[in-house]
């Protein structure tokens, strides 16, 4: 793939300004976005790189009422919370704006009022969900339920983060109020439709033939099998007060669709740029020969890749995106982030944890980012990263350099004279590293191409290990000027090529190396010497520090912690149940036994196939306890039996009985049987 466009326009999704920043928005879209800017700035190319803050829809009504405070008081304390901690980690957004800016309300107003004139929307009175307690239209966030395709219950009103399926609220399964608890009514109101059904064929061309070869395939995929399964009508506007009023006659306390308005932000978001920087902002939204692309989570692909772009070709001339390359999720030491559960490393945190280690949470999301699969971040591989790869093979190259080229030279570059096929080799090969970093990143491969950038410090760190200059010095200290001097050479295009993936150590490699004009990407191939011979560089510092295994430990604990107070927080007695008669408690046959035999049902989480024996039969009965004991664990176990239950047939098995259990607050299950394990089997208990 060439970069042809004339311009590049590149958004990075706007981030709810209901909660701070965590590693897996990081992963999933700013850390890419940012590099791809960097690496599109260093190729000398036109940029605008895109974001601001997503300051309307439900996410931020619920936010506020939980901290008991206004919205704009939520929308102001986390826009600039956001805002600090982006600068801090270097992501170099060329205008990061708001939606709540007057220029956005005035853009996404006008392109409304401009697709309504054209008759682009279809008015329409239907019941919607409403909740009589809290006598509130349920829309979006404020209502969940079982979601039609995938069955998860924790299903929005507007869309489903398990199978990422764009939904309308009256199609959840048991719906229920966010705000309430209270099982929705229905109620009539009217409302303005966007008629997907009607961009079929313009979603089958422009995406299903466009671009079946350029997209990535989960991104393909379900975009394909969403317009197979057919597209239709999806309401923009919302029974709300807090967002962007509808602007038409008729529609008092109405207010756009939060994933109207959003995505229309990163037009406004441009308009802000282009104002203050004296420019205009069409040509980045209209020009054909702009690539426009959109870097989002894999829950935010239906509304880049459908419904944002059937707004953009109904409102008009505007471009459409060239690439949208949705990661995956990335979990944390197992589990899923979240928010609520506080389950996350949050950005402003790891700032204050990790001073001047910017770029290690940067590398360590890059090397083991959600490309085409949803991965696990955990702090052990933060500090092998580190430890192994950062300082080991990067910075331990670099202080080599400077340390070697201070001692033999007082800091100043010797010049190459004959060179061996080895040396002639290594600079091949450095030669190279520019357009093969550059090819991954533009193939939207970041893990790849960060892996190629560490290849090339460890071609230093080789072509060093293998020319012994520290032993040569005593011997031939000419060859010994050629060896620096090619080192010194990798050392700077390392300062060149790392500056998109590491850009506050490239900082500092520029000045280790004294270097005020790095070579620009492309020419790396042909410069002759990126270092002269005579320049003198700067002083020796570290590139990269240690991590500690206490750093480690205490983010480990803190987790733990996290666990522990969910369970807590999460734990509740149930209430007693309704009396039973004394006949209804004798009706029940309890019995002692003893586990003999346990297996694990295959293709099942949960479940165990155990042989008890009752002292007269042999029972099998299938539980539950797969996720609290292991076979082993069960075998020999005394128990107690349910055993007059109707058996039941589970996974194929006929289950002739229960198991008493009960469960502890961290939600394993535990096994009751008789005190005493000398208790023979099949004895009765009442
Ligand atoms: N605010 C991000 C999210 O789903 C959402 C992106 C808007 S991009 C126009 O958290
Ligand atoms: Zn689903």
């Amino acid at each position: 793939m060439a970069l042809t466009a004339k311009r590049y326009t590149i958004t990075a999704a706007l981030p709810y300004t209901n909660g701070p920043i965590h590693i897996g928005h990081l992963a999933g879209v700013y850390v890419p976005a940012d590099i791809y800017s960097r690496y599109l700035r260093a190729q000398k190319k036109d940029v605008a790189f895109i974001c601001g803050s997503d300051e309307h829809g439900v996410a931020i009504s619920i936010r506020a009422k939980k901290e008991g405070v206004s919205p704009k008081e939520i929308i102001d304390k986390y826009d600039g919370m956001i805002r600090k901690s982006f600068d801090k980690l270097g992501i170099s957004f060329d205008n990061y704006s708001r939606t709540s800016a007057p220029i956005h309300h005035e853009t996404a107003s006008d392109i409304f009022s401009k697709m309504h004139t054209a008759g682009q929307f279809v008015e329409e009175v239907t019941e919607q969900l409403y909740d009589p307690e809290a006598k509130q239209y349920l829309a979006d966030r404020f209502v969940t339920g079982t979601c039609p395709k995938c069955n998860h219950t924790e299903a929005y009103g507007d869309q489903c983060e398990q199978c990422g399926s764009s939904l309308n609220a009256t199609e959840l399964i048991n719906p229920k109020s966010t705000l309430s608890g209270a099982e929705p009514i229905l109620k009539e109101t009217k409302h303005w439709f966007l008629p997907l059904d009607q961009y079929e064929d313009f979603m089958k061309e422009w995406v299903i033939e466009g671009h079946k070869e350029d997209w990535k395939p989960n991104v393909y995929g379900q975009v394909k099998s969403w317009v197979d399964e057919g597209l239709r009508p999806r309401a923009v506007t919302r029974d709300l007060d807090w967002g962007i009023p509808v602007p038409v006659e008729g529609a008092d306390g109405k207010v756009l669709y939060v994933w109207f308005d959003a995505p229309i932000g990163y037009i406004s978001s441009t308009k802000e740029w282009a104002a203050k920087n004296n420019k205009d902002w069409e040509p980045y939204w209209k020009d054909k020969e702009t690539s426009l692309v959109h870097f989002i989570g894999k829950d935010n692909i239906v509304f880049h890749c459908i419904i944002f772009p059937c707004i953009l070709k109904a409102a008009g001339d505007y471009i459409l995106p060239e690439n949208v390359p949705a990661n995956e999720f990335l979990n944390l030491e197992g589990n899923k982030i979240s928010t609520s559960k506080n389950w996350a490393v949050w950005l402003h945190e790891y700032l204050e944890e990790f001073p001047g280690q910017e770029d290690v949470l940067r590398y360590v999301l890059t090397a083991n980012a959600p490309e085409t699969k949803d991965n696990d971040f955990t702090w052990k591989d933060f500090q092998a990263r580190n430890n192994n790869e950062l300082v080991a093979i990067f910075g331990n190259f670099i202080n080599r350099v400077s340390v070697l080229t201070q001692k033999y030279y007082d800091g100043s570059v010797p010049a190459r004279k004959n060179q061996t096929p080895e040396d002639k080799e290594a600079l091949e090969k450095m030669k190279a590293f520019p357009a093969i970093i550059g090819d991954s990143i533009e193939r939207f491969r970041f893990r790849e191409a960060s892996q190629e950038l560490m290849n090339l410090a460890r071609l230093g760190n080789k072509y060093l290990a293998d020319q012994e200059p520290w032993k040569i010095i005593k011997i031939d200290p000419t060859r010994v000027e050629t060896i620096m001097n090619i080192a010194l050479q990798i050392a700077a295009t390392l300062a060149t090529v790392s500056e998109p993936f590491l850009p506050h150590s490239a900082q500092k490699l520029r000045t280790i190396l004294n270097i005020t004009n790095p070579t620009e990407w492309n020419a790396v191939a042909t410069t002759e010497d990126l270092l002269v011979a005579g320049h003198v560089i700067g002083s020796q510092e570290l590139l990269f520090a240690k991590v500690e295994d206490s750093s480690i430990q205490a983010q480990l604990e803190r987790l733990q912690d996290t666990k522990k107070n969910n369970a807590e927080a999460n734990f509740e007695l149930t209430p007693v149940k309704e009396n039973i008669s004394f006949d209804q408690f004798n009706a029940m046959d309890l019995r002692t036994g003893t586990v003999i035999e346990a297996e694990k049902i295959k293709k099942t989480k949960k479940l165990l196939n155990l042989k008890v024996d009752l002292g007269f039969e042999i029972r099998t009965i299938v539980s539950g306890i797969a996720e609290s004991y292991t076979p082993e664990e069960m075998i020999g176990k005394k128990v107690t039996v349910l055993a007059n239950l109707a058996s039941r047939t589970i996974k194929g098995v006929e289950s002739q009985g229960m198991l008493l259990m009960t469960e502890n607050k961290e939600g394993k299950l535990i096994v009751i049987g008789p005190e005493d394990a000398s208790i023979d089997n099949g004895f009765e208990i009442n």
